[in-house]
Formats: structure tokens, C-alpha cells, sequence
């Protein structure tokens, strides 16, 4: 049922990325390295099935679990009149169906496994009333061809209602995200809140969509989308708006009939989202699998060449092999707790860290100063309404703010350790020597990788692109749990304390011979406030010590690999070369024209790939 994404051009006569690396897989099987033949194989998966998350959004009752359903061929999402979708859903493929309840209780993080069927109990109004369960999000799994190249649908509560607060924590994940559909059915234009959120999320998100739903149900639909269109253009916003309806894609479905399915335009939001977000982050995966797969051959080819100028030059074999054994030495050294990016990277992550909370902390008391005086001027329980979204709002951007910092962060200490491992070699590449061959520095490739940018788009959003995508390390590091902030969103969204100063106001308005009540309720609404600054603040920390424990360990462990594979490639070189000397000369020939071939295959492939990237 799958409409495929974006058809690759007709087959062309050069081996395409996939066939490669495969290919390179085997090269490194023949070689019995395994542990590069692994790190391959993760190249190719990330070619094939790059992770890209796409938010569905939009008021409430606009159709966005249906549309999500819609896309997927199947009823995940509850969909009902009165059932409002109260948790924010993440849909990815797998092979069998399953659901995880990420939720809070007694302030530890609970993740409990649930059948997909009883979704409703958790993810929406009705089940979970007030969100009483603490529901932070709901990963399901399902077996859905749509999503097998390698999307993740995110489905989430209705903006409004509670004012901007649901839009404020939509928002605040959206430089996360690699699309966004946004969703406003056919009976109305588009409102004044809804082209705010349009104007404010194209900043934030590279690619949005316009669904506009429920065609079936509207005949004058046509007139509706003309309308918005006009809206969208006055206001600047240019995305693409596709006309669809859900109940018309279920019934295609379910009857096979392919004319509904088209009268449904479902296939024509599919191909916007194959071509404007699956088909860019393809082009990102491929450029990092390829350049992962070509620091490979850079590895291997060392270790190859090594061997065989020690072969070839019997003379000078003792010196060759002490310079290997000189370069296993000095990788043994930067694997210790001692070198210097080990050092680097804990102090930095501590920088980072304590960079980030001290801003956000800076940033919570200046919004706490600017909603005092607020306070202070405020008379009538409708302008609490107001000011306390605009209280959502800017606390969302700050958390935001708080968590783009911190990948921003990432890349940039990553970068640091790429730049000093290549320094920690100079003092073997000074020496003339055999290793000399082939710089041990060369192999820390990936640098530029953290600096690919997105061409024609503003500058934050330049910013913004490292944080997202296959490329990204949200995605490499299966960190994207811990970095979508939706924890501080549920809070920023629906926070007990924050209604509570409406009804402290009250509607009416606060006559002036009631001065002193007056001065009470402010006063209670100032040390409300106070509340929620604090506890978005407490909830805030908290995930920015789990994503910076995370970020460290991974760093960790990605140089630890990768320094470790290189001991094993200088090590094994050097065993063969004390082996091959022990041999006879005839040996020894037949064993340089085996790695002649070997390196010549190298050469071969990593053109081909250096190709691929050109
Ligand atoms: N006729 C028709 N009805 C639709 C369509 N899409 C959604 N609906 C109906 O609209 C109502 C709301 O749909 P939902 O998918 O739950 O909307 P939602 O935006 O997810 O709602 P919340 O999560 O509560 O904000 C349901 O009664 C759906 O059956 C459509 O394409 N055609
Ligand atoms: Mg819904």
C-alpha cells in the first residue's frame, strides 16, 4: 500500500552507495575485522533506513490522529468526537507492534510496556483525564510499510484550548524535528493563532506541510484552501498546502479501490513527504555512511601498506616494525584515562553543562522580573489569560533554546577531539618512518560532517541543521528520547499551578475599593509564577544532566572504538610483518602481490565512493 517515497533515478551503470559499502563489508570479512565489518554494516542500515521524525500538529479536532492513521494504513491513534489526544505519540517502524508509556510517578521516570490496543487508556483525554498518569510520551512500534524507510510520525495533543501552551511546547521541539505536518480541517480559514504558529514554525522546522483535512465533509473546500493560501502569502509563509481527507484514504484502503485513494490527495501528502523530508535526509545519510565507510579503507589501507613496505624493504624491516610498534604505543596512550581528549571532553561536557543551566537560570529570573511588573498592572482575570501565555511562550523558547544549546555543544566538543587527535599525531609524523607513509592524523576524518549546512535558509536555521536528521547526533547516538524535551513541554503545556491564578482573578473586574484583595491575589499570583519558573526549571535540569551524561558516554565510547580498531589494525600489521620476515624471499613476494591487489581493490572502491560524494 505504500506509495514509494521518491523513485531513485533509472538505474544507473555505477554501483550506488548501498552496493559499496556492501561490498566493503566483504572486503573486511576476507580480512577477519569483524569490528569494522560491523561499523559498515551500520553505515549501510543508516543508508537504507534513515531516521527522520515528522510532527503532526494542529488545533484541536482537525483531524490528527486520523491523518497520522491515514498515513500509516492502520487505526493506531485513537481517534474519537470527544477523545481529545492528550500525550504526545512517537509512531517508528518495527517489525512487531508494541507500545512504551514514558511517564512520571513520585518524580522517577518510568517506561512501561503496554499492548498497542490499550493506547487509549493512556494517550487520551478520557483514559487519562488531566493527565492524572503523568504521561511524558508514548513510543509505539508498528509493522507499517510507510514508515519502513525510516520515519517517525510524532502525533500530538490539540493546540489551543489551554491557550498557547500546547502551541509553546509544540514549538519548543521542533528544531528536533525533520518535518512538520501542520493540520487545519476544511471548514474554516485558517485563524489568527494558527498563521502565528505557521510563521513561527518555519523558522524553526526545515520542511512544514499544510494539511488541510476532512475534504470529504466540506464541498467548498476548494474556496477554503484559495483563502488560506492568500492568508499564507500575506503573511510570508510559503508551503506547500495539499487538500486531504483520512476517511476517504481508510475506505481505499479497506476496499482496495485505488481511484478513492487518489480522490483522498493522502498519496500526494506521501510524495511531498518522500521528496521535501525523506529525500534530503537520504542525501545526509549517504554522505555520512559514505564518508564513515571511506575513513575505513583509510584505516585498513594503512595497516596494509605498513605491512608491505616492511616486507619490500628487508634492510630497513627492524625500523619498520619499531615504528609500528611506536604507533600502537602511542594509540595504547590516547586510549588511557590520562590523554589529553579524554581530559578534554569531561571538562568540557562540565562546561557545557553548567553554560546551559547558568543561562537558563539567568533567563528564568529575567522572565520571573518581567512577569512581576506585569503582575503589578494587572487588573482583570482575562489579561492573567494573556500574560500567562505569553509566559508560555517565552519559557518554551528558553527551553529550547536550552536544548539546541546543548547539541550545538556537542558538535562542537566532537569537533575539538577530531582536532586534537589529529595534533596528538604530529610527534609520529614528524619521524621518518615507514607509518610516516600514511599519517595516523588522516584517519580522524568526519570534521567537515558537523559542518554540512543546509544551503538558502536563515541563519538560525543554519544553526539548527546539525541538530537534526540522519546526521545528526540526536539520531546517531539513539539520543533522540532524551533530547525531544517533551517532559518540560507536558509542563509547560499543562501546569496545574498556572490555571490555577485564572481562577484566582477570576473574570471580573477587580474594583479599586477592594484594593487590598487586589494586592493579596497579585501577590499570589507573583509566588505562582515563581512556582512554575521553578519547577520548569527543576524538570529542565534534570534532562540536561541526563542528555549530558549520555553525551559524554557516547563521545567516549565513539573515540574508544575507533581508537581501539586503530590499535588492532597497527597491531596486526606489525605481527604479519614479523612473520613475513621469518619466511622465505619467494614467500615474502607472493605475500606483497596479494597486498598490491588488496590495496589496489582499496584504491578502486574508495574512488568510487569519493565519487558518490563529490
Ligand atoms: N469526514 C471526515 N472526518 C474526519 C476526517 N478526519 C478526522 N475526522 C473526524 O474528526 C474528528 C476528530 O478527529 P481526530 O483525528 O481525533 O482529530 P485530532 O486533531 O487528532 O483531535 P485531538 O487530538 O483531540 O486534537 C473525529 O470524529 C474524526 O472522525 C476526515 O478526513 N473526514
Ligand atoms: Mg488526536
Amino acid at each position: 500500500m505504500t506509495e514509494p517515497a521518491s523513485q531513485p533515478a533509472a538505474a544507473a551503470a555505477a554501483p550506488g552507495p548501498d552496493a559499496l559499502i556492501l561490498e566493503l563489508g566483504k572486503v573486511l570479512q576476507q580480512l577477519g575485522r569483524n569490528d569494522l565489518a560491523g561499523r559498515a554494516a551500520v553505515a549501510a542500515a543508516r543508508l537504507r533506513r534513515p531516521s527522520t521524525i515528522v510532527c503532526v500538529v494542529g488545533e484541536f479536532k482537525q483531524g490528527k490522529s486520523s491523518l497520522v492513521n491515514a498515513l500509516l494504513g492502520q487505526q493506531v491513534c485513537p481517534v474519537d468526537d470527544d477523545l481529545a489526544t492528550s500525550a504526545i505519540t512517537l509512531v517508528r517502524y518495527a517489525e512487531q507492534p508494541g507500545a512504551i508509556v514514558r511517564r512520571r510517578e513520585d518524580g522517577k521516570a518510568l517506561a512501561d510496556p503496554i499492548p498497542v490496543t490499550d493506547l487509549q487508556q493512556w494517550v487520551s483525554e478520557s483514559g487519562n483525564p488531566r493527565n492524572l498518569k503523568g504521561v511524558e510520551r508514548v513510543e509505539v512500534t508498528v509493522p507499517s510499510p510507510f514508515l519502513k524507510q525510516g520515519l517517525v510520525i510524532v502525533d500530538t495533543p490539540g493546540m489551543g484550548g489551554l491557550g498557547a501552551g500546547h502551541a509553546a511546547a509544540t514549538l519548543s521541539f521542533l528544531p528536533f524535528a525533520d518535518g512538520l505536518i501542520f493540520v487545519s480541517d476544511a471548514s474554516a480559514e485558517l485563524s489568527a493563532p494558527e498563521l502565528e504558529f505557521l510563521r513561527r514554525a518555519i523558522e524553526l522546522c526545515p520542511t512544514v506541510l499544510f494539511a488541510q483535512t476532512k475534504i470529504d465533509l466540506f464541498p467548498n473546500w476548494q474556496k477554503i484552501v484559495d483563502l488560506n493560501r492568500g492568508h499564507l502569502d500575506r503573511h510570508g509563509v510559503n508551503i506547500p498546502i495539499v487538500p486531504v481527507s483520512s476517511s476517504l484514504r481508510t475506505a481505499a484502503l479497506s476496499r482496495k479501490d485505488r481511484a478513492l485513494n487518489e480522490q483522498s490527495h493522502v498519496p500526494e501528502l506521501v510524495q511531498h513527504l518522500g521528496d521535501d523530508v525523506v529525500g534530503p535526509a537520504k542525501a545526509n545519510a549517504t554522505t555520512r555512511s559514505i564518508d564513515d565507510a571511506r575513513s575505513i579503507i583509510a584505516q585498513i589501507t594503512a595497516g596494509l601498506q605498513a605491512e608491505r613496505s616492511v616486507i619490500d624493504d628487508p634492510a630497513n624491516a627492524a625500523a619498520g616494525v619499531a615504528s609500528l610498534e611506536e604507533a600502537k604505543s602511542r594509540i595504547e596512550y590516547l586510549r588511557g584515562p590520562g590523554a589529553k581528549w579524554s581530559v578534554l571532553v569531561g571538562d568540557r561536557i562540565t562546561d557545557l553543562s553548567n553554560k546551559v543551566s547558568f543561562h537558563l537560570r539567568g533567563s528564568m529570573r529575567e522572565i520571573q522580573r518581567l512577569m512581576d511588573e506585569r503582575v503589578e498592572v494587572l487588573s482583570k482575570g482575562d489579561e492573567w489569560d494573556e500574560l500567562a501565555r505569553y509566559l508560555q511562550t517565552v519559557v518554551a523558547d528558553e527551553v529550547t533554546n536550552a536544548f539546541v544549546s546543548l547539541e550545538q555543544g556537542r558538535t562542537a566538543v566532537r569537533g575539538e577531539v577530531i582536532e586534537l587527535m589529529r595534533d596528538e599525531d604530529l610527534g609520529l609524523s614528524d619521524r621518518r618512518s615507514v607509518v610516516n607513509e600514511v599519517s595516523i592524523s588522516d584517519l580522524w576524518q568526519g570534521k567537515a560532517l558537523d559542518q554540512v549546512v543546509a544551503g538558502g535558509k536563515k541563519a538560525f536555521n543554519v544553526g539548527l541543521t546539525t541538530v537534526r536528521g540522519a546526521q545528526s547526533g540526536i539520531m546517531m547516538f539513539g539520543m533522540m528520547g532524551s533530547f525531544l524535551p517533551t517532559a518540560a513541554g507536558v509542563l509547560i503545556a499543562s501546569n496545574p499551578v498556572l490555571l490555577g491564578v485564572g481562577a484566582l482573578f477570576g473574570s471580573i473586574g477587580l474594583a479599586e475599593d477592594r484594593k487590598r484583595k487586589v494586592a493579596a491575589r497579585r501577590q499570589a499570583a507573583r509566588s505562582q509564577v515563581r512556582q512554575f519558573l521553578d519547577d520548569v526549571q527543576f524538570e529542565v535540569n534534570n534532562q540536561i544532566s541526563t542528555v549530558v551524561r549520555d553525551v559524554q558516554r557516547d563521545l567516549r565510547d565513539e573515540f574508544g572504538d575507533r581508537l581501539a580498531e586503530l590499535l588492532r589494525t597497527f597491531t596486526e600489521a606489525a605481527t604479519r610483518a614479523q612473520q613475513e620476515m621469518q619466511k622465505s624471499q619467494t614467500e615474502r613476494q607472493a605475500r606483497s602481490k596479494q597486498l598490491e591487489t588488496a590495496l589496489a581493490g582499496l584504491t578502486k572502491l574508495d574512488a568510487a565512493m569519493a565519487k558518490v560524494n563529490a
